[in-house]
C-alpha cells in the first residue's frame, strides 16, 4: 500500500516507520505488499541516512565556522563491511528502527542479509582504516578519509574441488544507498606527458609538465557517524571519469568503440581493487590509481583550505595534517611539492617546510616484498615531473646523510630513496620517511624492529621521528554490533551503557570472573553464538559440527608467514593420534578457517586446497567419532568475521615471531572472550601483557631465537628427522593418500616445508605448538577455569580500542583537538 508523505511524529518509532514507508514509496516506488527484503533494506538505509545527513551538515558547519585544523587520512583501502547496523547504532536509532521494522512485519534477518559488504580492502590495513574513521568521528575529531570508490571490491571466493576460485565482487552494481555524489567538488588531474623547460615571465627557466592526459575525479561521500556523539565525518571516495565522456566526431563517423575509448580507459582507474595485500610493485595501473586518488585528494584539501584562507600557504600546515596509510599514498610528498613549487612558485625551503610539517607515515609491515618500489622508467613515463622532484629530494637528503657520515658511500646507498643496481628503483618507504615529521609502527615490537632492522640509519638521522602507535579495533562493530547478547550482559553487569566509548570500563568484569553465575551467563552466550556459527558452517560447507566442541579459529589472509600450514600439521597430527588410538581422550575440536589467498599466490592457494581436501577426509572418517572437524568457510569478509568471532573459543595467532606487524583479529577475538594461542609476535605481546600469562597460550621461538636459529643456518630436515610424529605427518601430506589418483597434489606445500628451506620455520615451532595445544585441551576440560580465562580476556583488552589508538595519534602526531558538535 502506498504511504502518504511522511508526517513528523513525537514518537520516535512512529517517526521511523513513517520515514521508512516514505522512502519505500517515494524514493523506490514500491508498495509494502510487493517489497522485497532488498527494498526494505534500501528504504531503511535511506531513513538512517536522513539522520546522518542532517548531523553531517551540522558537523561541517561547526568545522567551517571555527576554521578548525583537520586530519586527512589517505588510504588506498577501506574494508568497511556492511554499514546498516553500525550506522543505526552510531546514530542512536538502532533499537527504535528494529522496533519499527518489527511493527511493519519486516523480516529483519532477510533485510540485513541483502546488504552487500563494502569490501574495498584486502585485510588488516584496510580494516584498520575503517576502525580509525569510526573512532575519529566518535572522538569528535575533524577528519576526512580519502580513498578510491572501487566499482569491484576484493574478489568473492568460492571453492571447487577444494581449489579457490575467484569471482568479481560487483558490490555496487545496483547502486549503494550510502554514497552521496558531489559533482560540484570534482577535480581534474593530469598524468603521463613530459617535462619541458620554458622561460617564465621573469626570464627564468621553469620546468613545465606538458602534453599530459587529463582525468576527472568525482567524489562520493559516505557519512561516518561517531558513536554517542553528534559528529558525522565523511569518507570521500573518488570515482574516475574522462574529461570527454564521448567523442562525438568519432561517433558520427561510425567509430562507436573509438567514441567511448577514452571514457573506458579513464574509468578503469577506479574499477577494481588490487587483490594482493602485501605486493603490487611494478603494475602501471596501480601507480596510476595511487596518483589519481592522491592528486584529487590534495586538490580537494587545498580547495577547502583556500576557501577560507585565500592564498594561505603560511598556515597550511597549521590547519592540515595528512596521514599516509602505508606508502601507497607516498607520492603525495612529491605531488604537494610540485604544486607548491611549479604552480605556487614557493621556493624549495619554504615548500619543504610545509611538506614535512604536513605529512606523517604509518608503516604496516617489515616483509621485504611488501616494501613498495617503483621502477624509474615506469615513473618517468607516468609521472615525469614527480621523478625529477624525487631526485632533487634525494640529492638534498643525501647531503644530510653525507654530513652525518662523511665519506661513507655504503651509507649513502643504504639511505638513498633511489636504489641503484639492476634497474633503478624508487623506495617509497624512504620517500615517506624523509617527507614526514613522524613515522609510526603499529605495535610496540613492530616499532622496535622498524627502528632496529628496517630503518636503523634513519632513526639515527632523525631522532624522535619514529614512534609507536599500537593498533586498535572499534568496540562498536567488534562487540556491540556483532555480539549483542554479550554486550547486553556487559551493560547489565557494569550497570552502565557507555562502555563502547570507554572500553577500559570492561576491567570491572574481572571481579565477576570467579563468580559461577556470571561464568554461566557468559558461557551460555558463547554457546548460543556457537550454535549460530554451527548453522552457518552447515549452510556454507555442508559440515555438521557440535557446539559442544572447542571452536578453534584461524581467520585472516592466507600467507606463509601467518602459518595456516602449521595449524594444518597439527590437525593432521591429531588425526593420526586418533587413528592410532580411537579412544584417545581429547576435547572434540572444530577447526574453523577462513582466508582469501591472492590470486597469483600459488603456495597460499595450495595450502587452502590442502586444508579443504584433508579436512574433508577427516570430516567423513567415522573411526574418529566426530572428535575432529575442519571447516574452511568460503569468502572471508567483514560480515563473516562478525559471525565467527563471537563464537570462537580459541584464537590462532601463530605467525613466525617478527613477521606480523600487529594483527587486529587477535584483538577482536580476545575482546569476544576467545583465548589466544600465539607466538610472541606483533600485538600478541601486548595482549599477553594485558591479559596475563595465565590467560593466554604462548609458544614458539621469540624474535631473538628466530634470528639465532637462522644465523646458525636453519635446516628444517633436522627437525623432521628428530621428531617422529612430525616426520610422519609431513610424509603423509606429501603422499597421495588424501588425493587418491592425484599425485603430488600438495607438492608446493611439501616443498616449502622441507627442500624449500621452510622460510617461516614451521618445523622449528611445531613441537612447542603441539604442546601448547595440550595445555589448551587441559584448560578447556576445566570449565570454570576456561570461563574465568575467557572473561579475563574480555575484561582486560580495553587497551585495544581504536579510540585509544586514535587519541594517541591525535595527541602525539596530529596535534588535533576535538571539536564537539552541539
Ligand atoms: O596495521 C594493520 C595491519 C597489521 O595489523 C598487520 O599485522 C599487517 O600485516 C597489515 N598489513 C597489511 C598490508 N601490508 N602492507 N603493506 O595489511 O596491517
Amino acid at each position: 500500500v502506498a504511504a502518504p508523505r511522511r508526517r513528523a511524529s513525537d514518537d520516535p518509532v512512529e517517526s521511523i516507520k513513517a520515514s521508512i514507508l516514505d522512502h519505500l514509496t517515494h524514493t523506490f516506488a514500491r508498495d509494502t505488499a510487493g517489497a522485497t527484503p532488498r527494498d526494505w533494506f534500501l528504504a531503511t538505509a535511506m531513513s538512517a541516512r536522513d539522520h546522518l545527513t542532517s548531523r553531517l551538515i551540522k558537523t561541517q558547519s561547526a568545522h567551517n565556522d571555527q576554521n578548525v585544523r583537520r586530519l586527512y587520512y589517505l588510504s588506498l583501502e577501506y574494508l568497511m563491511g556492511r554499514l546498516l547496523i553500525s550506522s543505526l547504532q552510531n546514530a542512536g536509532v538502532y533499537d527504535h528502527t528494529r522496533q519499527a521494522l518489527e511493527e511493519l512485519g519486516v523480516d529483519w534477518e532477510a533485510l540485513r542479509a541483502s546488504e552487500d559488504d563494502m569490501g574495498l580492502g584486502n585485510g588488516g590495513l584496510g580494516r584498520l582504516a575503517a576502525c580509525f574513521i569510526d573512532s575519529l568521528a566518535t572522538l569528535d575529531l575533524p577528519a576526512i578519509g580519502y580513498g578510491i570508490n572501487y566499482e569491484f571490491g576484493l574478489f568473492r571466493q568460492a571453492f571447487e574441488n577444494g581449489h579457490q576460485v575467484e569471482n568479481p565482487d560487483s558490490w555496487m552494481i545496483y547502486g549503494t544507498p550510502w554514497e552521496l555524489m558531489h559533482p560540484e567538488y570534482q577535480q581534474e588531474v593530469q598524468i603521463y606527458g613530459e617535462v619541458e623547460n620554458v622561460f617564465d615571465d621573469s626570464g627564468n627557466y621553469r620546468p613545465q609538465w606538458v602534453n599530459t592526459h587529463k582525468l576527472v575525479g568525482v567524489p562520493n561521500d559516505i557519512p561516518v557517524p561517531g558513536y554517542g556523539t553528534e559528529t558525522v565525518n565523511i569518507l570521500r571516495l573518488w570515482t574516475s571519469h574522462a574529461t570527454e565522456p564521448l567523442d562525438l566526431n568519432a561517433f558520427n563517423e561510425g567509430g562507436y568503440v573509438e567514441a567511448v575509448r577514452n571514457k573506458a580507459t579513464s574509468e578503469t582507474i577506479s574499477k577494481v581493487l588490487y587483490p594482493n595485500d602485501k605486493t603490487e610493485n611494478g603494475k602501471e595501473l596501480r601507480l596510476v590509481q595511487q596518483y589519481f586518488f592522491v592528486a584529487c585528494s590534495l586538490k580537494d584539501i587545498i580547495r577547502r583550505h583556500m576557501r577560507v584562507e585565500g592564498n594561505g600557504w603560511h598556515n597550511f600546515a597549521d590547519k592540515v595534517a595528512v596521514q599516509l596509510n602505508d606508502t601507497h599514498p607516498a607520492i603525495a610528498v612529491a605531488e604537494l611539492l610540485r604544486i607548491l613549487i611549479d604552480e605556487e612558485s614557493l621556493d624549495w625551503d619554504e615548500a619543504w617546510a610545509i611538506i614535512t610539517k604536513t605529512f606523517a607515515y604509518t608503516n604496516h609491515t617489515l616483509l621485504p616484498e611488501a616494501l613498495e618500489k617503483w621502477g624509474v622508467p615506469l615513473y618517468a613515463r607516468v609521472l615525469p615531473r614527480h621523478l625529477q622532484l624525487i631526485y632533487e629530494i634525494n640529492r638534498r637528503h643525501l647531503e644530510t646523510v653525507a654530513a652525518k657520515w662523511p665519506g661513507d658511500n655504503e651509507m649513502l646507498s643504504t639511505c638513498s630513496i633511489v636504489e641503484e643496481g639492476g634497474g633503478k628503483q624508487l623506495r617509497m618507504a624512504h620517500l615517506a620517511v624523509v617527507g614526514s615529521h613522524a613515522v609510526n609502527g603499529v605495535a610496540a615490537l613492530h616499532t622496535e624492529l622498524l627502528k632496529k632492522d628496517l630503518f636503523p640509519y634513519f632513526d639515527t638521522l632523525f631522532p624522535g621521528k619514529f614512534r609507536n602507535k599500537t593498533n586498535g579495533i572499534t568496540p562498536r562493530r567488534w562487540l556491540l554490533d556483532c555480539n549483542p547478547a554479550l554486550s547486553a550482559l556487559i551493560t547489565k553487569t557494569l550497570g552502565r551503557p557507555d562502555w563502547p566509548r570507554n572500553l577500559d570500563l570492561l576491567q570491572a568484569l574481572g571481579k565477576e570472573a570467579d563468580q559461577p553465575a556470571f561464568q554461566q551467563e557468559f558461557m551460555a552466550i558463547k554457546r548460543v553464538n556457537k550454535v549460530a556459527l554451527a548453522e552457518t558452517i552447515q549452510e556454507l560447507c555442508g559440515i555438521e559440527v557440535s557446539p559442544d566442541a572447542l571452536f578453534d579459529v584461524q581467520i585472516k589472509r592466507l600467507h606463509e608467514y601467518k602459518r595456516q600450514h602449521l595449524n594444518l600439521l597439527h590437525i593432521v597430527a591429531l588425526y593420526r593420534r586418533l587413528l592410532q588410538n580411537p579412544d584417545l581422550d581429547m576435547v572434540p575440536r572444530v577447526f574453523v578457517f577462513a582466508a582469501k589467498a591472492a590470486p597469483g599466490y600459488d603456495l597460499a592457494k595450495n595450502i587452502i586446497r590442502a586444508i579443504n581436501v584433508i579436512g574433508a577426509r577427516i570430516n567423513h572418517d567415522e573411526r574418529i567419532q566426530g572428535k575432529l572437524k575442519v571447516a574452511f568457510l568460503p569468502n572471508y569478509r567483514v560480515t563473516l568475521a562478525e559471525k565467527i568471532i563471537p563464537a570462537a573459543d580459541l584464537s590462532e595467532q601463530i605467525s613466525t615471531a617478527g613477521k606480523e606487524a600487529s594483527g587486529t583479529g587477535n584483538m577482536k577475538l580476545a575482546l569476544n572472550g576467545a583465548l589466544t594461542i600465539g607466538t610472541l609476535d606483533g600485538a600478541n605481546v601486548e595482549i599477553g601483557e594485558e591479559v596475563g600469562d595465565d590467560n593466554i597460550f604462548i609458544f614458539g621461538m621469540t624474535v631473538e631465537e628466530v634470528e639465532a636459529v637462522r644465523n646458525a643456518g636453519y635446516r628444517p630436515y633436522d627437525f623432521y628427522y628428530a621428531d617422529e610424529e612430525l616426520r610422519a605427518v609431513i610424509d603423509w601430506i606429501g603422499s597421495d593418500y588424501f588425493t587418491p589418483g592425484e599425485r603430488h597434489a600438495f607438492a608446493p606445500l611439501h616443498h616449502s616445508l622441507l627442500d624449500g628451506g621452510d622460510p617461516y620455520m614451521v618445523l622449528a615451532d611445531f613441537r612447542s605448538y603441539s604442546d601448547a595445544h595440550l595445555a589448551v585441551d587441559a584448560a578447556y576440560r576445566d570449565s570454570p577455569r576456561w570461563a574465568k580465562m575467557a572473561i579475563m580476556n574480555t575484561a582486560r583488552v580495553g587497551k585495544f580500542s581504536s579510540d585509544r589508538t586514535i587519541r594517541e595519534y591525535a595527541e602525539d602526531i596530529w596535534n588535533l583537538p576535538p571539536v564537539p558538535v552541539k
